[in-house]
């Protein structure tokens, strides 16, 4: 394989509007933000990379500001002028660095692009290299859809309704205290069949055990992070009490915590989301976990740009993914993205992964600068 040597690196605060914004029990973005990575390798290889960072510290403790600064003041230089072997070398030349996963993820994702170029590769058989033999790409992600707290739950069958119609084999409905049961009831009246899941980030204590059994008889899919964040061990006593699967979203920031969750039993399935576990290097140490126990495993989202999207997607297409996955169609989130071509839901409620080298998908600059431009004005007092 290929090495290539890391030239230059340049960080893209953006704003865009969103299509329909993401209620959570933590509250709600005005906008989809992210700082974005584009790093030039020697050769002239472009990279590009998204850390789906949020202006809130709500679901992560990264913010726009923390990513900002620890990109351009410490991330940024660790890794200017560097040959990289293997993508999987970034976490060690970054180690330096404590927390920060998002923003780690964005310049790891950006050298997973290059180097996939240098070798002719896509993103996807980039992966596939890094795991054992028979883990090739599908060409395609199964994916469901997230749905926000609304102020009615007619509104919020309404909203399913048209997802159904768009062709989405799977609803996830964030719930919190009040927004729950009721909700999830009426839901299931309506829509006996469907593939059904709830979201509470976090949103519940130990103490609402016998609460939530309510739900254990709606045949849902999973129950994702009811307890605290970071929580593995309250989440051991909750799982054996439910006959829904619980599956960890927050509590799983590395490989270590899978297995400990697995070990203690305090979920049965994993939301892979690779920026919150610092990039892709430990997402496939994580797919690995999940694959040798035979644990379903999917993969999150963040409301990604194009540019995290498809990186997603390719790894969503690796057979061990064996749910549907939050990565939604382009046209869920924002009328125009930063990359093309769009991702169009297809009628078996996929999405195909791009079959270009690296990412795949053609950045468009001109587009950037205006989100940019769009981050600039709403938020002056930022850099
Ligand atoms: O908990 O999965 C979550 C978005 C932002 C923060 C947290 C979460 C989410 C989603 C979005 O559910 C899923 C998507 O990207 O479509
Ligand atoms: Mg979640």
């Amino acid at each position: 394989m290929r090495s290539i040597t890391i030239k230059s690196i340049e960080q893209f605060s953006i704003a865009m509007p969103f299509v329909e914004k993401l209620r959570t029990s933590f509250g709600e973005e005005p906008f989809k933000t992210a700082v974005l990575i584009k790093l030039i390798t020697d050769d002239g290889l472009v990279g590009w990379g998204e850390a789906p960072v949020e202006i809130h510290p709500g679901y992560s403790s990264e913010t726009m500001g923390t990513a900002d600064h620890v990109l351009r003041e410490f991330l940024i230089p660790a890794l200017l002028g560097q040959t990289v072997q293997s993508p999987t070398d970034v976490p060690a030349l970054l180690s330096h660095t404590r927390g920060h996963p998002l923003a780690k993820h964005s310049l790891e994702q950006a050298v997973w692009d290059a180097w996939s170029q240098a070798n002719n590769l896509t993103i996807t058989q980039a992966f596939s290299h890094h795991l054992p033999a028979g883990n090739e790409g599908r060409g395609a992600a199964k994916v469901g859809v997230s749905i926000g707290i609304k102020p009615t739950i007619e509104e919020t069958i309404a909203v399913i309704r048209k997802r159904l119609g768009e062709g989405y084999a799977r609803i996830k409905l964030k719930i919190m205290p009040g927004w729950d049961v009721e909700l999830a009831r009426a839901v299931r009246a309506q829509f006996p069949d469907i593939l059904l899941m709830l979201d509470a980030n976090s949103a519940y204590t130990l103490a609402d055990a016998e609460y939530l059994k309510q739900v254990d008889d709606l045949n849902l899919l999973m129950l994702e992070q009811p307890l605290g964040y970071f929580d593995i061990y309250e989440h051991s006593k909750l799982q054996p009490q439910l006959k829904t699967s619980i599956c960890l979203d927050e509590s799983i920031h590395s490989a270590d915590d899978a297995r400990l969750a697995f070990e203690l039993g305090a979920c049965r399935i994993i939301n892979l989301k690779p920026s919150r576990v610092s990039g892709f290097t430990e997402s496939l140490e994580i797919y690995k976990v999940c694959v040798e126990r035979g644990a379903p495993l999917w993969i999150g989202g963040m409301m990604e740009t194009g540019i995290g999207r498809a990186a997603n997607a390719a790894f969503a297409s690796l057979p061990g993914v064996t749910l549907p996955c939050d990565i939604s169609a382009t046209n869920r989130y924002f009328v125009t993205d930063l990359s093309e071509p769009p991702f169009e839901l297809q009628p078996d409620s996929t999405l195909r992964v791009p079959a270009g080298t690296g990412l795949g998908v053609q950045v468009l600059e001109d587009r950037v600068a205006e989100a940019e431009a769009l981050w600039q004005r709403e938020y002056p007092y930022s850099t």
